[in-house]
């Protein structure tokens, strides 16, 4: 009999078909993976699920003995058509319910706030008091149904109602089952919903975690989130690192603020984004629990729950695309495999119109059914952790635990999470990854089907929910004025002025807790803006200025062609008009997400134009006032969450009574086809949606400066 083929044997043969070529993949986290893997690679032994360090799952059953819960993200409009959106999905078979909220509420503003005029309704429900909470869970039992919130910024007035409401359905806040997830730190680095500047925030959270571990023993305190880095750009190990670090800065804020570990980790919960490198993702969930073992170890923690990580997770939305969209449902379902095959507790998977709107009860039903046949056709829940002693799979797990180790000791090196999101460069490095990641996109080296390669000339257009945000904003003004004009006012006042107070004592300690006050301020019907005002008065309000990254998307080019005559056309345009073409990258109305815009101002100035990033959150009016201030010749307006139609053409209506119609507006982001032509005829001279390939862009604001811009032979198609 022949020996045993070795390892060699195999190289040698492997090699012989591929007549020699490199098969390793090097991904952009900078991991070499190799093409194949065999025992050799295994280096650690990963243990039983339900043990520590749970590499292989927090329980020892997992799915055989209750599958994830399916818990979709949702909200949009009133209280009254979110609620009825909840229970037919209820019905339908999802499990578990998760608040998306508007941008107005995120931000601390009621709905009749003239800052939030394009918001109102559009990238979630608007709740501004006790009585849209209560709406918005009528008929749902707060007592068996676990709610999760995504709330940071007005994370406190949005708590205190959700217990006033539980308080009004007869169940006491003992018994409230959920999760808020109040992870602050994040906001800094790539969401953007802040209120406060970051100290009086991270008090916040620790108020937070002392009110939920003492009165409400079933309540997630926080979800320690890695979902928006990963969306924002960042790399796998980024993701995990970061999202490791700031769950260890959250436990020493806490720690600090007098509480006992073992009091409260056990309800410390994790949120993670899952993208299509399928192996990666299951590597990290699974590095994710080994970290959090270890983390949670060296901070003193005994009990074993203490140093679980339970987790969410989402699929990726920016995986999803604009063009081919029903291919869009192929992707979540990967990527909902890989959070199962990963160990999720809980699971978001994303409609398959996720890139240009809001859910409709069409693709939420696919969306949600992509779960149920993974968890009732597909046989896959009966076998604990199915690809445990994959030497792929525990190679990469070894692999990313290693890699996120090093950069876990770079933040602790530099002085803890809360540090290194103040000197920024967490969010740099991240927006770094992102240029890179857009760059290879552009130009065809990260594939995207139906996108930079195998595009189809078949339009394949979809329904989608358009949101009248006038008519919910007038809704909710009336409600408003009603609650205003029938509730005790002076006992109201009383109560934002106890909470007020409390928010100037920084002791620390539990009886100023900022939530306690809150919910008093909740009980005599205080509205979401006045109860953010309240600690506005003594936090203040916090905003800073992007910085966008240099040379990353330019230097992916390097000599290419294609960017060579981008800059010639660049350099042209600068001898015509005597300087550099000037552009302003505006962000209107509250919505942060800012990796577009980023993107945009940093590729722009990579090619030679003098650009200026506008702040987030401005109004229209102040957007332009800027835009005449610089003298810039265009302005690009990134719009991620539905503005677009308020907004931009109140810009250009500023533009022309203050006597500039010369400047130029394009607009650019989560714009739907069906918007486009509302946008044109309003003055917009150019629209690029989802999936946009920058250096296109560039050539079309060329023209749209003059330079006489001759079509590009050899696009990247
Ligand atoms: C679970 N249980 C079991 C079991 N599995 N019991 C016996 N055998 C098994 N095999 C028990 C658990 O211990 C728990 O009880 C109960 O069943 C529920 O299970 P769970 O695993 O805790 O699930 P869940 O309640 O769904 O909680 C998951 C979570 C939580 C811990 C991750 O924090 C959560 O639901 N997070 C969701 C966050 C979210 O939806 N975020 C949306 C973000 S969108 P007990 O008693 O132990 O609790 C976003 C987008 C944006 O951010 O930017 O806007
Ligand atoms: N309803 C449903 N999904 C939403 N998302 C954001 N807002 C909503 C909403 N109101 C999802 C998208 C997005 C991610 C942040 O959450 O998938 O990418």
């Amino acid at each position: 009999m022949a020996d045993k083929p070795t390892l060699d044997d195999w190289a040698a043969a492997a090699a012989k078909e591929v007549k020699g070529a490199d098969l390793t993949w090097h991904t952009p986290e900078g991991i070499a993976v190799k093409p194949l893997y065999t025992p050799e690679d295994v280096t650690a032994d990963p243990g039983l699920p339900g043990f520590a360090p749970f590499t292989r799952g927090v329980r020892a059953s997992m799915y055989a003995g209750r599958p994830w819960t399916i818990r979709q993200y949702a909200g949009f409009s009133t209280a009254e058509a979110s609620n009825a959106f909840y229970r037919r999905n209820l019905a339908a078979g999802q499990k578990g319910l998760s608040v998306a909220f508007d941008l107005a509420t995120h931000r601390g503003y009621d709905s009749d706030h003239p800052r939030v005029v394009g918001d109102v309704g559009k990238a979630g429900v608007a709740i501004d008091s006790v009585e849209d909470m209560k709406i918005l869970f009528d008929g749902i039992p707060l007592d068996q149904m676990s709610v999760s919130m995504t709330m940071n910024g007005a994370v406190i007035p949005i708590l205190a109602f959700f217990i006033v409401a539980g308080e009004e359905q007869g169940v006491p806040r003992a018994k409230l089952e959920g999760t808020i997830q109040n992870d602050i730190l994040k906001e800094f680095m790539v969401r953007n919903t802040y209120i406060y500047p970051p100290a009086p925030s991270m008090r916040i959270v620790s108020d937070i975690i002392a009110y939920t571990s003492a009165e409400m023993p079933k309540f997630n305190s926080i979800s320690i989130s890695g979902y928006h880095m990963q969306e924002a750009g960042a790399t796998q190990v980024q993701e995990l690192a970061f999202t490791i670090a700031d769950g260890r800065e959250y436990v020493r804020a806490a720690m600090a603020a007098g509480l006992d570990i073992d009091k409260f980790a056990g309800r410390l919960s994790f949120f993670f984004a899952i993208g299509m490198n399928f192996f990666m993702e299951v590597a990290k969930l699974r590095a994710a629990r080994t970290l959090w073992h270890r983390v949670m170890t060296e901070l003193g923690a005994k009990d074993e729950r203490s140093k679980m990580l339970r987790t969410h997770c989402q699929t990726s939305g920016v995986s999803l695309q604009e063009q081919d969209p029903y291919t869009n449902v192929i992707r979540t379902t990967i990527e909902a495999m890989a959070a199962a095959f990963g160990g999720t507790q809980s699971l978001h998977t994303n409609a398959l119109d996720e890139a240009i709107a809001l859910p409709t009860d069409f693709s939420a039903r696919i969306a949600r059914n992509t779960q149920l046949v993974l968890q009732e056709e597909a046989g896959i829940t009966h076998v604990v952790d199915p690809l445990g002693g994959s030497y792929y799979v525990e190679a990469l797990t070894q692999d990313l635990v290693t890699r996120a180790t090093e950069l876990l000791d770079r933040v602790e090196a530099e002085g803890g999470m809360a540090r290194a999101v103040d000197a920024g460069w967490p969010k740099a490095m991240i927006e770094e990854a992102a240029a890179a990641r857009a760059a290879r996109a552009d130009r065809g080296e990260d594939v995207i089907v139906g996108v930079n390669k195998y595009r189809s000339s078949e339009e394949s257009p979809i329904d989608i929910l358009d949101v009248d945000n006038h008519a919910v904003r007038e809704a909710q003004v009336a409600r408003l004025a009603r609650l205003r004009e029938t509730r005790d006012e002076a006992a109201c006042q009383a109560a934002l002025a106890a909470l007020r107070d409390a928010a100037r004592e920084a002791s620390g300690r539990y009886e100023h807790n900022l939530l306690a006050f809150a919910v008093e301020c909740a009980r005599h019907h205080a509205t979401l803006g006045e109860i953010s005002a309240a600690m506005e008065d003594a936090f203040g309000r916090y905003g800073t200025q992007p910085v966008p990254v240099k040379g990353i998307y330019g230097g992916a080019y390097g000599e290419d062609v294609r960017w060579v005559r981008l800059q010639e056309g660049v350099s042209a345009t600068e001898r015509r008009l005597g300087r550099r073409p000037r552009m302003l990258v505006a962000k209107m109305g509250q919505d942060g997400h800012d990796r577009g815009a980023n993107l945009v101002s940093s590729m722009f100035g990579d090619l030679g134009f003098d650009v200026v990033s506008g702040p987030l959150f401005q109004t229209p009016d102040e957007a332009a006032v800027l835009a005449i201030e610089k003298d810039v010749d265009v302005v690009g307006a990134s719009s991620l969450a539905a503005g677009h139609k308020t907004l931009i053409p109140e810009l250009i209506g500023h533009l022309r009574e203050a006597g500039r119609p010369d400047i130029k507006v394009i607009a650019g982001g989560v714009i739907p086809a069906q918007d486009y032509q509302a946008l044109r005829d309003a003055g917009v001279q150019a629209i690029f949606g989802p999936g946009t390939n920058l250096v296109k862009a560039a050539e079309e604001v060329l023209r749209l400066l003059g330079h006489n811009m001759p079509p590009e032979q050899d696009a990247a198609e």
